[in-house]
């Protein structure tokens, strides 16, 4: 452990404790999420590692809310369903296999036959919007990272994304992020990044930030195998935790 309590590997460590489990990736709206979990995982890529997504337990309009689709708030936290989410994660901690819902983002559902089975892992991901907003999903695991994308970039990758995946029309992602979206930010998301381990600026594009997260994930995973080997090791690591 470095003495300089202002250093880099120094917060890393305080920020993923002993028992390395795994990060949360929050952010906002097309801040680069998805793009910093993939380029860990794939610089990981001789571990397990399982992606969550917080998207993935959207819970899925009913007939009279989907025939009122524009007056539903997507970024509001009541429209996940966070109990589920927090089933499937202890799951997944404790080394069971879990099925994750399969949400389609154009109907607006859930698939209501498939789902998507992931298996315990070295180390879970969970990343989404809102994965600092609920106590008891900040406390699920250890590391907490926010990706900090400025706000103009982040619309524009938006209405890019929308329309070309998600089915819309610029007009109704302009309108749905300035009713819902950039408000739920402010009200939801941004309030949550006190909760930060590490703040990544930029997103997908810090190579340097990525690098250093995965770098000391590696050394936390390596210090499992050690301890499993010398038991004493471990020991000693925990009393440095302050
Ligand atoms: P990310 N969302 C939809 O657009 N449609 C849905 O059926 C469910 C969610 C959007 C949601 C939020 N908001 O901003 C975004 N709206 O998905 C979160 N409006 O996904 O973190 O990948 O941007
Ligand atoms: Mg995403």
């Amino acid at each position: 452990m470095p003495e300089e309590t202002n250093s880099i590997d120094y917060i890393m460590e305080k920020a993923s404790g002993p028992h390395f489990s795994g990060l949360r990736v929050s952010g906002g709206t097309a801040s680069g999420k998805t793009t910093v979990c993939d380029m860990i995982i794939q610089q990981l890529h001789d571990h397990r590692v399982v992606l969550v997504n917080q998207d993935s337990f959207y819970r899925g309009l009913n007939t009279e809310e989907l025939k009122r689709v524009h007056e539903y708030n997507f970024d509001h936290p009541d429209a996940f369903d966070t109990e589920q989410l927090l089933e499937c994660v202890e799951k997944l901690k404790s080394g069971q296999s879990v099925q994750v819902p399969i949400y389609d983002f154009k109907q607006h559902r859930r698939s209501s036959d498939s789902f998507r089975q992931v298996n315990a892992s070295d180390v879970i991901i969970l990343e989404g919007i809102l994965v600092f907003h609920d106590q008891r999903v900040r406390n699920l695991m250890n590391m907490k990272i926010f990706v900090d994308t400025d706000a103009d970039v982040r619309l524009a990758r938006r209405i890019r994304r929308d329309t070309v995946e998600r089915g819309r029309d610029v007009n109704s992602v302009l309108e749905q992020y300035a009713k819902f979206v950039k408000p739920a930010f402010d009200d939801f998301v941004l309030p949550s990044k006190k909760y930060a381990d590490v703040i990544i600026p930029r997103g997908g594009d810090n190579h340097v930030a990525i690098d250093l997260i995965v770098q000391h994930i590696r050394t936390k995973l390596g210090e499992h195998d050690l301890c499993k080997i010398y038991p004493n090791v471990y020991v000693i690591q925990s009393t440095f935790q302050i």
